[in-house]
């Protein structure tokens, strides 16, 4: 189990912009090796992402970073034991120093983290979920399958950046991406018949040029029936506002359009959305700033799935900071905006303490590392959020998920089983 040596290098994510790969070597001769994501609609207070800021890759290469990695983290770690997780991450913080991760880069110590996790989980012959769970990580995750993209993952003119469904009404995980799938190619042929474009967002959902958010609503609602399921019966919708960019100074801009809105408004506008359509879930409602506005729509929307990501960015001080103000009803779990996999776990573990639900969560730029799908069942999250089931990227991880259910057999847990 001792590192013998880690080496990173700069590879490419979903949008093509450059990110880290790092594999863990041990003293047997067994590796790992992990990739981060990265996200667009950023949370403020989410560790830092390193980039070198130079007019290569318009100031997006990982250089720093990769040479964080091979310098001073590979120091650091090697001789250590890549199976004592919360040692290896807990050196990374403390060489870091800052607050944030600002001195490494939370994209070169998560990927050390996670390559330490996925090397350790090779050498004991285990999946990465069955290393980090046990025999207690058993849950399959319901999606929350994205398939319609607005805000700042479109060049359209819808508002809101995610629309998703919850087939909440599936047997099992395979059923449920049998329910999701079929809705997603069902939005497809409707927009189709009607002259609207299917081309793709950065998260694989369709971008059609929809005037409004509700006519978004609109189509899913008729995805949804034409694929002969009943919408808040059989499938719910899921939003993520991501409404943290549209905040200044008190007021929040709707970003494609001149309207303003205060944030009672705001809350009055989901409210009036969710009497309209079978919505049961919303993340960022409000912006990352704002706990009191959090905690009043959460009361306001009793019965609705609220959930934090860029007020909480899996940060387990300001989850709990939330829970002691009734702030939102569940978390969004991102392991890069905390950068390791220990504090990954501590916050996942002080929300189930809580009664929080969980949902896993892929990044707006992903790689083909599938770890956040073993991740979410080893943590046994509620839900997980990855796209569309389309991009290769997305599909990874809802293939990934396919597999862990065929290996878990009769352990395996799916949704009301939870
Ligand atoms: C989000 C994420 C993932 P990004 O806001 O929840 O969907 O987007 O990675 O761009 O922050
Ligand atoms: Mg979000």
């Amino acid at each position: 189990m001792k590192i013998k040596n880690i080496e990173a290098m700069q590879i490419f994510d979903s949008r093509g912009n450059p990110t880290v790969k790092t594999t863990v070597e041990l003293e047997c001769g067994i590796s790992g090796s992990a990739s981060v994501p990265s996200g667009a609609s950023t949370g403020r207070y989410e560790a830092y992402e390193l980039r070198d800021g130079t007019k290569d890759y318009f100031g997006k290469s990982v250089l720093q970073a990769v040479g964080h990695v091979n310098t001073e983290i590979k120091e650091a770690l090697v001789g250590k034991y890549a199976d004592e997780q919360c040692e290896i991450d807990q050196i990374m913080i403390k060489s870091d120093g800052s607050e944030n991760k600002a001195n490494f880069g939370a994209n070169a110590i998560l990927s050390v983290s996670l390559a330490a996790a996925r090397a350790a989980a090779n050498a004991y012959e285990l999946s990465l979920y069955r290393y980090i769970g046990g025999i207690s990580g058993i849950t399959l995750p319901i999606p929350m399958m994205n398939i319609l993209n607005g805000g700042a993952h479109a060049a359209n003119n819808v508002d809101i950046q995610e629309f998703m469904i919850m087939p909440y009404g599936a047997k099992s995980f395979a059923h449920a991406m049998q329910m999701c799938t079929e809705i997603y190619h069902s939005l497809g042929r409707i927009l189709k018949e009607d002259d609207f474009s299917t081309t793709v967002g950065d998260e694989g959902g369709f971008a059609p040029n929809f005037d409004s958010d509700t006519r978004a609503l609109d189509y899913i609602v008729r995805a949804i029936e034409y694929a002969e399921y009943q919408p808040g019966k059989d499938v719910f919708i899921a939003l993520d506002a991501a409404v943290s960019d549209w905040y200044r100074d008190g007021v929040y801009t709707l970003p494609k359009r001149e309207t303003s809105l205060s944030r009672d408004e705001m809350i009055d506008y989901f409210v009036s959305l969710k009497a309209k359509y079978p919505i049961i879930s919303i993340e960022d409602p409000l912006s990352e700033t704002d706990f009191e506005g959090f905690a009043l729509i959460t009361k306001e929307m009793r019965g609705t799935q609220i959930v934090g990501d860029d007020l909480f960015v899996t940060n387990e001080r300001r989850l709990d900071r939330g829970i002691s103000e009734h702030a939102a009803n569940a978390i969004l779990i991102k392991p890069n905006q905390i950068g390791t996999l220990t504090e990954t776990i501590n916050t996942v573990r002080l929300a189930r303490r809580n009664g929080y639900n969980t949902v896993m969560s892929h990044r707006s730029g992903e790689t083909e590392d599938t770890s956040i799908a073993d991740i979410a069942v080893a943590l046994n999250c509620t839900q997980i959020k990855t796209g569309a089931p389309c991009r290769s990227e997305r599909v990874a991880k809802y293939n990934r998920l396919l597999e862990i259910e065929r290996e878990l057999g009769c352990a395996g847990a799916y949704g009301k089983r939870n």
